[in-house]
């Protein structure tokens, strides 16, 4: 049987030991190196941040499984177990341009299911987590469920250059969708975009393609406070794969889905 609480207090407590050693660095030059594209970025911080979590969960819970941004974990096909998914820092260009605005994010999912989720927005110390059936909080203050909002007066979230151009969706829809909301913004961390929303700061958060490690977690504290959590299309996500995503409370969600994503 997995003492759920007593991992809940384990991982706080690695969180908050990498979230110093991640403030700390702030202090030292970064060694910066590029991955899929010239800016599809990566830092020394980045792999070490990952390398301590692997290290001590592989110590304290050996049979467990891994999936992490940086390729330190396990190769998985499936989420069949007790499987973290990690991305040690959400948001890298942030942390290398502005060190603020990017977060740690851990989701714990067992045979699929999402039980676990953290996201650390570092600078800030904003602690967002949420057990399964047990409420969503920020640091101690439980996160009250999404009540409805009205397309007029909402808040979304997008990422600012797909209104432009993408590769994925046909533009003129967002657009559409973005001049008929109350406003629009653009923070550059998935899972904070996400830990907003979960805590009502955003009411919806809209993009392309994510890796599991950027959603895993938020989609725990999003579905906890009762918002959905699915791909542009309205299907379910896939957690083995790059996926669109779209997060939001409930009416406002169906209404989003049905007006402006769904082809008619
Ligand atoms: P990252 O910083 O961990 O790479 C930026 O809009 C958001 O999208 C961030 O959460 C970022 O995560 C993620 N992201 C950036 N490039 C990506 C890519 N090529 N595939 C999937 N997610 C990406
Ligand atoms: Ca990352």
């Amino acid at each position: 049987m997995v003492n759920w609480t007593e991992m809940d207090q384990q991982v706080k407590a690695w969180i908050m030991e990498a979230g110093a050693f991640i403030r700390e660095s702030f202090q030292h030059s970064l060694s910066i190196q590029t991955k899929s594209n010239p800016n599809d970025l990566v830092t020394n911080i980045d792999e070490e941040t990952e390398r301590f979590f692997i290290s001590n969960i592989r110590k304290t819970y050996p049979s467990h499984f891994i999936l992490g941004e940086e390729g330190q974990g396990d190769e998985l096909s499936s989420l069949d177990g007790i499987v973290w998914i990690i991305d040690p820092i959400d948001g890298t260009m942030n942390f290398i341009h502005q060190q603020r605005h990017f977060a740690i994010s851990i989701g714990i999912y067992e045979d699929g299911v999402g039980r676990l989720g953290y996201i650390y927005d570092v600078t800030h110390d904003e602690l967002y987590y949420a057990k399964r059936g047990s409420g969503a909080f920020m640091n101690d203050v439980q996160l009250p469920a999404l009540s409805e909002v009205t397309l007029e007066k909402s808040l979304i979230a997008v990422n600012a250059t797909w209104l432009v151009k993408n590769a994925y969706f046909d533009e003129k829809r967002l657009v559409s969708l973005a001049t008929t909301v109350r406003g629009v913004r653009s923070y550059g961390s998935a899972a904070l975009e996400l830990a907003y929303v979960a805590s009502g700061r955003l009411d919806s958060y809209l993009t392309m393609r994510l890796s599991p490690w950027d959603f895993a977690a938020g989609k725990i504290l999003v579905e906890e406070v009762g918002g959905n959590v699915t791909a542009l299309s309205g299907k379910e996500l896939d957690m083995m794969k790059t996926t669109s995503v779209f997060a939001g409370a409930p009416g406002l969600h169906k209404r989003i889905l049905t007006d402006f994503l769904l082809e008619k």
